[in-house]
């Protein structure tokens, strides 16, 4: 891929083009990058049309002119996906950021890809009703770069994916055609669903110019239960217990040394005793009945000691607070930087599959401290090493490189994925073939070639 940064005359036609053009340097590197960190940002410039007609256009001329482009919704995505490190230009969705119509009756909004996640959950509300897809990035993530990487998040398990409320989506592809996908049908059996094709694509087939979003009914009064963890295996029998018979919305998991880096933030302990591991279990609370069934199947769980301490949430502002010691890892070990895993496996296959990675990682990784949490009621754990503060990050990064090899083995032998929901982008994209097998690779090439035939939508992710 050329490194060259793109001439004045090509930056002029651009401002012919979109309503802005940015190339001053604090942009080029803030625009020119998602949150991970091993790429340097090197865009040419950064535009920001206003309109579908301004997108349409601008995929024509990087058409003719064999201009990369590469989408950038909030920017914070953790597989490079958003990187522009070889002079390509940003188109950043930023300025598309309205909500366009609301239809009661069918429960659907239609917004532009700009939209932050954190504002259609607020219109939502607005409404008297919900939009479930939630992460701790709700904040500045934008939905088309949540639909761009059929993004998943806290409540994946009684809600689904992002893939699971887009209702309709409008898409310029590659080659520059606008194509108006399922128009918020319900149900449309005309063939195949080109949605879900460029859901999850990365930006690589098409960009994303508007999307219809399913809403639902809030759910009823929500109680979250922190408990602490005596080993590995009592994960999923903790799992099994509350899956029976609490309405979940959410299962995760994080290890002592997640917890630690949390606190040091000034977070309380949820309760005094210490444990390898701890579970937040979001439940369904209708009632004082599910009160007193929680309380059972903690006391059923502490006398199998697969739990030794917990405590459960008496009000919205301590369920708050007890989602903090999970929303808050992320960003509590960001500086160092991590090197991110964030694999999955069926759920059936967890407890074998921890056991074997627990102690692959223990013998590869000596010295680095490994921090493990994630959706573990999903089948999704995010495995971060961190880079000690002596070593340096090439040297860090050929380390992880290479036992990454070994993990991803162990994941390719439970028929698990390299990339659970954070993406393939630049990060992933040597190890896909532990997921894909080379035909279904073979369909994805031929599947780029067609919607983007002249290569220019995010070039290098996700697929060579
Ligand atoms: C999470 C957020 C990004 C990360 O916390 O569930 O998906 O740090 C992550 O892995
Ligand atoms: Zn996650």
């Amino acid at each position: 891929m050329s490194d060259s940064q793109q001439p004045p005359a090509v930056i002029a036609d651009l401002g012919t083009i979109v309503d802005q053009v940015r190339t001053d340097p604090d942009s080029l590197i803030q625009y020119g990058r998602d949150w991970t960190r091993f790429y340097p940002p090197r865009p040419s410039a950064i535009v920001f049309p206003k309109s579908s007609r301004q997108v349409r256009r601008l995929v024509h001329y990087a058409n003719t002119y064999h201009l990369p482009l590469v989408p950038s919704g909030g920017r914070t995505g953790l597989s490079a996906a958003a990187v522009a490190s070889h002079g390509e230009v940003v188109v950043s969705f930023e300025r598309m950021n309205r909500i366009i119509a609301y239809n009661e009756r069918d429960q659907i909004v239609t917004c532009e890809p700009g939209v932050v996640t954190q504002a259609l959950q607020d219109y939502a509300r607005e409404q008297g009703l919900f939009y479930p897809v939630d992460f701790a990035s709700r904040g500045s993530s934008q939905i088309g770069g949540n639909i761009a990487t059929n993004a998943g998040g806290i409540r994946v398990i009684r809600y689904g994916l992002t893939r699971d409320w887009i209702a309709g989506l409008k898409v310029v592809t590659g080659a520059g055609e606008l194509l108006n996908l399922n128009r918020g049908l319900v149900k449309n059996a005309t063939g195949y669903d080109l949605r879900h094709l460029f859901i999850g694509s990365e930006g690589t087939l098409g960009l994303i110019v508007e999307a219809t979003v399913k809403l639902t009914h809030p759910p009823r009064e929500l109680s979250v239960m922190v408990l602490g963890v005596t080993a590995l295996e009592g994960l999923m029998a903790v799992f099994e217990a509350c899956r029976r018979q609490l309405t979940l919305t959410a299962f995760e998991f994080f290890s002592e040394l997640a917890l630690e880096h949390v606190l040091a933030k000034g977070l309380p302990r949820p309760f005094e005793t210490e444990t390898p591991y701890y579970l937040l279990v979001e439940f369904e609370h209708g009632s004082a009945a599910d009160a007193e069934t929680a309380l059972g199947i903690f006391e059923h769980c502490l006398e199998r000691n697969w739990l030794t301490d917990g405590v459960i949430s008496q009000s919205r502002t301590q369920a708050a607070e007890l989602w903090r010691l999970r929303e808050d890892i992320s960003e509590s070990i960001a500086h160092y930087p991590p090197y991110k895993n964030d694999i999955s496996v069926r759920i059936s296959r967890i407890p074998a599959f921890l056991r074997e990675i627990d102690a692959l990682l223990s013998d590869a990784y000596p010295d680095f401290p490994v921090v493990w949490y994630g959706h573990i009621g999903d089948g999704n754990l995010h495995i971060n090493v961190l880079k000690p503060a002596a070593l340096g990050l090439d040297a860090f990064l050929e380390n992880c490189q290479r036992v990454t090899e070994m993990l991803f083995q162990t994941v390719q032998k439970y028929a698990g994925s390299i990339s659970a929901e954070h993406g393939v982008g630049l990060l992933k994209k040597p190890y896909l073939h532990y997921t894909r097998d080379a035909a279904e690779i073979a369909y994805l090439r031929a599947m780029k070639r067609i919607f983007d035939p002249n290569g220019i939508l995010n070039p290098g992710k996700l697929l060579d």
